[in-house]
């Protein structure tokens, strides 16, 4: 496969934000969100999913995290897009379990064409120390409807807050690098019947 990589800038009145993506990396990331909880979690979609991500973003904090959540989703989805190219001789689906103590969720992907998102998470508190957890379905749905993918997540169990949104974003890491990656027995095969997605 040639390098599937990507550099994103996305500016609006609300946010401005640069995205640099590999989806071959080593799981390194430079996170300056201004959004820390954010960060954190970004962190764990590189590590697990074994890219490379840079995420810079200047956003309105000042009113609060929701145009920067959301923001850096929607980049990140066109980084993605962007990366892999025809997705010829990947896997296109892709799916992971992780747990972390009591908690468990399941995230399943399929680079399908088609924007698709089912979330069910159920937090027991609104914030994780500053981060409201609503944000965590816009930053989804942005990145679901600019990836171009299905995305099913279920938090199965958990209690702590903390520990729910770790297992999803995780498990998110997990199923993209599955997903994502080049199929040795499908090299230069666009993995759908209809032949294009
Ligand atoms: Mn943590």
């Amino acid at each position: 496969m040639t390098e599937r990589t990507a550099s994103v800038r996305r500016d609006t009145l609300e946010t401005q934000i640069a995205v640099e993506l590999n989806l071959d990396g080593t799981g390194t990331s430079t996170l300056e969100t201004g959004v820390p909880f954010l960060d954190h979690m970004l962190d764990q979609v590189a590590r697990h999913g074994m890219v490379d991500l840079a995420v810079r973003a200047q956003g309105d904090l000042h009113i609060d995290a929701h145009h920067t959540v959301e923001d850096v989703g929607i980049t990140l989805g066109q980084a993605l897009t962007k990366a892999l190219g025809d997705k010829k001789g990947i896997r296109r689906y892709g799916h992971a379990y992780v747990p972390l103590d009591e908690a468990l969720a399941r995230v399943v992907i399929d680079f399908s064409g088609r924007p698709g998102l089912e979330m069910h998470a159920d937090f027991r508190r609104s914030h994780i120390g500053e981060f409201d957890v609503d944000l965590f379905h816009e930053f989804f749905q942005g990145l679901v409807n600019h990836a171009w993918m299905t995305l099913h997540i279920d938090s199965l169990r958990g209690d702590n807050a903390h520990h729910v949104a770790e297992t999803i974003f995780k498990a998110f890491g997990r199923a993209l690098r599955m997903a994502a990656e080049a199929d040795p027995r499908a090299e230069g095969i666009t993995p759908s019947t209809k032949g294009s997605l």
